[in-house]
C-alpha cells in the first residue's frame, strides 16, 4: 500500500536490508525462486501439494442471500481474479500466478486465547459445519479503487459461536500463514510478517462480517486468500485478511500489519469515509476497476444502516483511518 514505494536509502536504519532486495521485482522473484528450488529440500513435494485439486469444489455454487443488494454491476470475474493485493506474493496487483504456490490442504485454523476451550479446526470439517451462502458485496480498497464481488462463505458470527469466547474477550486477532518458502514477499523483512488484522468482538458478530471460502460460485482461488479469509465490506480492504490460520480472542486491541508498519496512515478501525482523506490522497471518490469510472465513495461503503450502531459512543476514536 505505497509504504514499500520508498527507495532503499529512505528506509530507516533498523529496516536496512542487503542491496539485492532492491533489484527490480522480476529479477528479485526469479532469484528467490531459484534460491528456493536449489536450497530448500522437499520443494518438489511442496509444489505437488500446492497443485492438488480443491476438495471443496462440489460444495459450490451456494444459495444467494438477497439481503445485501448491489447498486452497481458485478465486476467481471477475469478482472477481479487478476487484480489483487496479497503482499505475501508480491507488491503489485499482478500476484495471481505467484499465489498458486500456496498449499491450501491440509489447512487448519486455530481458535485460541480467551475462549472456553482452545481448538484447531480442519478447513474441510469447518466447511461441512458452516451454513454456506453467497453475498454480493462492494469492496473498497484504501488506495481508492473498488469492485463488486460475489463471495461465498458463512457469517463470522457462526465462527464466534463455535469458538465460545469468554465475556472478557473484547477483540478478535486474525493471523495469516507464515511460509517463506512459498511466499516471496515474506522473505522481505520490510514488513512485520505474518499479516495480522483485528476487530472488536461486536464487529465480528455483526452480520456483515463474512468468512469467505468461495467466489463467483467456486472455491476461492489462492490469490483471494484461500482457503479462508474474512471480508468486512464497510471497512477498507486491508482489514479483510486472507489465508487465515489463527483466530485469537483477546482483551487487547490487536495491531495489524499496516498499523504497525505505518501507524500514521493505517489504523485499527479503518471504516470507509469519503470525508476523511488518507494523509497522501483523497478518499472522496474511487475508481471502479471494472468500468474504469470514478464514483463517489459512500460512508461505511454504503453499509451504514447495518453497522453505524457499532460506533455509538466511540466518536473520539480515529474511526476512519
Ligand atoms: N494476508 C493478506 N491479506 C490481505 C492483504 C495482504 O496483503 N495479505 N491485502 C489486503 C488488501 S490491501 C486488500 S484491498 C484485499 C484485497 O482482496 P482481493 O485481492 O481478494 O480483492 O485483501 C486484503 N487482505
Ligand atoms: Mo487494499
Amino acid at each position: 500500500m505505497h509504504v514499500i514505494r520508498r527507495r532503499g536509502w529512505e528506509i530507516p536504519e533498523s529496516q536496512a536490508t542487503p542491496e539485492h532486495i532492491y533489484l527490480n521485482r522480476r529479477t528479485l522473484l526469479a532469484g528467490a525462486g531459484a534460491l528456493a528450488a536449489s536450497a530448500l529440500p522437499g520443494l518438489a513435494h511442496a509444489q505437488r501439494v500446492a497443485d492438488l485439486p480443491d476438495p471443496s469444489v462440489s460444495l459450490y455454487p451456494v444459495k444467494r442471500n438477497e439481503k445485501y443488494a448491489l447498486d452497481r454491476e458485478l465486476t467481471p470475474e477475469k478482472i477481479v481474479t487478476n487484480y489483487n493485493n496479497f503482499y505475501e506474493f508480491g507488491f503489485d496487483k499482478d500476484i495471481a500466478r505467484a499465489a498458486q504456490a500456496l498449499p491450501i490442504r491440509p489447512w487448519t485454523v486455530k481458535l485460541d486465547g480467551m475462549v472456553e476451550k482452545e481448538m484447531t479446526v480442519d478447513i474441510d470439517d469447518l466447511l461441512r459445519r458452516m451454513p454456506l451462502e453467497e453475498r454480493l458485496y462492494r469492496m473498497r480498497c484504501v488506495e481508492a479503487w473498488s469492485m463488486a464481488v460475489p463471495w461465498s462463505g458463512f457469517p463470522m458470527a457462526k465462527l464466534v459461536e463455535l469458538a465460545k469466547p469468554l465475556s472478557s474477550a473484547k477483540y478478535v486477532r486474525m493471523e495469516t500463514f507464515l511460509n517463506r518458502a512459498v511466499a516471496p514477499g515474506q522473505r522481505m523483512p520490510l514488513y512485520p510478517w505474518p499479516y495480522i488484522e483485528g476487530m472488536t468482538v461486536a464487529e465480528a458478530m455483526n452480520d456483515l462480517a463474512f468468512m469467505v471460502t468461495g467466489i463467483y460460485g467456486k472455491p476461492a482461488p489462492k490469490q483471494h486468500g484461500a482457503p479462508l479469509r474474512i471480508v468486512m465490506p464497510w471497512k477498507y480492504g486491508f482489514k479483510s485478511i486472507k489465508s487465515i490460520v489463527r483466530i485469537t480472542f483477546t482483551d487487547k486491541r490487536p495491531v495489524g500489519l499496516w498499523e504497525e508498519a505505518q501507524g500514521r496512515e493505517y489504523g485499527f478501525w479503518a471504516n470507509v469515509n469519503p470525508k476523511v482523506d488518507h494523509p497522501r490522497w483523497s478518499q472522496a471518490t474511487e475508481e471502479d476497476i471494472g468500468t474504469g469510472q470514478r464514483r463517489p465513495t459512500l460512508l461505511f461503503n454504503g453499509y451504514g444502516e447495518f453497522v453505524a450502531d457499532l460506533y455509538k459512543g466511540l466518536e473520539n476514536e480515529p474511526l476512519y483511518m
